[in-house]
């Protein structure tokens, strides 16, 4: 795939989505890196679900942004682009992009911790705090991944693919300081990718940047894709 989208956080910003580390990434004033933990999790299940419903609460009033949108069309249009997300928050699939690998899970999917079960739902609220599981009546928990814990490495193997044969990376709303998924960028440079960041903050992956956009993502994709037109 010729344009691969990683994102963070920072594309969904524009939807009403906090961030992880902006102002108002806090809930109840924890910070989310000490929700999003498994001790955090056996330690108190019904609070992390809280957090969690209170999430799937808040996106599911969310609509796609305008650069959600774009990347859409992009994806119809330049004939393929293939989106990488860090964002848990199902908003590129919302906004119609198919080719969307979600690195860390999804606030709409939901496992067992007794049983291999999975299963989805966009029940808001969720009938019951915590949920069980269907098939066996097991705790369940949100099917994202936690600090500390490993992305699922056929995931995280396609990803790696996919950034070392881009022709352009575009790096859209991330900070750039969870890993494995920062390491992407540096993937794709090292194969001689075109690195474009879109954010208004500079990362510590700026420096690998061959064109940035210091700009919120939706006047940045805008930008960069009309640049991109004219230039092709
Ligand atoms: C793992 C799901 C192996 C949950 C998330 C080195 C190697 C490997 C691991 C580590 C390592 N060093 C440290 C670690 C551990 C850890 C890590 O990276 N910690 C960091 C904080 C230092 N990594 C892990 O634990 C990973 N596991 O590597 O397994 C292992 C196993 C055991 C022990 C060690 C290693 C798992 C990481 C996945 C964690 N789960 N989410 C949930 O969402 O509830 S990560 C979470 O942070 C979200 O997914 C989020 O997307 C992600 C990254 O944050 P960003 O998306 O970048 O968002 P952020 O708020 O940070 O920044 C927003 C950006 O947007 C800013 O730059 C801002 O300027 C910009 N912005 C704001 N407004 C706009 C905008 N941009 C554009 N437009 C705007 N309008
Ligand atoms: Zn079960």
């Amino acid at each position: 795939m010729r344009i691969v989208a990683l994102t963070g956080a920072g594309i969904s910003a524009e939807s009403g989505v906090p961030t992880f580390r902006g102002a108002a990434g806090l809930w109840r004033d924890n910070r989310p890196e000490d929700l999003a933990t498994p001790s955090a999790f056996n330690r108190d299940p019904k609070l992390v679900w809280e957090f969690y419903s209170w999430r799937r609460e808040l996106v599911s009033r969310c609509k796609p942004n305008d650069a959600h949108n774009l990347l859409a069309e992009i994806e119809l249009d330049a004939g393929g682009l293939q989106i990488i997300t860090q964002n848990v928050d199902g908003l590129h699939q919302k906004a119609g992009n198919q080719n969307v690998i979600e690195l860390h899970g999804s606030l709409w999917k939901l496992k067992c911790t007794n049983c291999d079960h999975k299963w989805s739902s966009d029940d808001v609220p969720l009938p019951e705090l915590p949920p069980t599981c269907p098939a066996c009546g097991g705790l369940a928990r949100p099917d994202v991944v936690w600090f500390g814990e490993s992305l699922d490495p056929e995931i995280l193997r396609q990803a790696t693919v996919l950034a070392a044969e881009a022709r352009i990376m575009l790096v859209i709303g991330t900070s750039a300081l969870v890993y494995p998924a920062a390491s992407l960028p540096r993937i794709a440079k090292e194969n001689r990718a075109r690195i474009v960041e879109i954010n208004p903050q500079e990362t510590p992956i700026s420096n690998l940047a061959d064109e940035i956009f210091r700009e919120p993502a939706t006047s940045g994709v805008r930008k960069w894709w009309q640049h991109f037109e004219n230039s092709n």
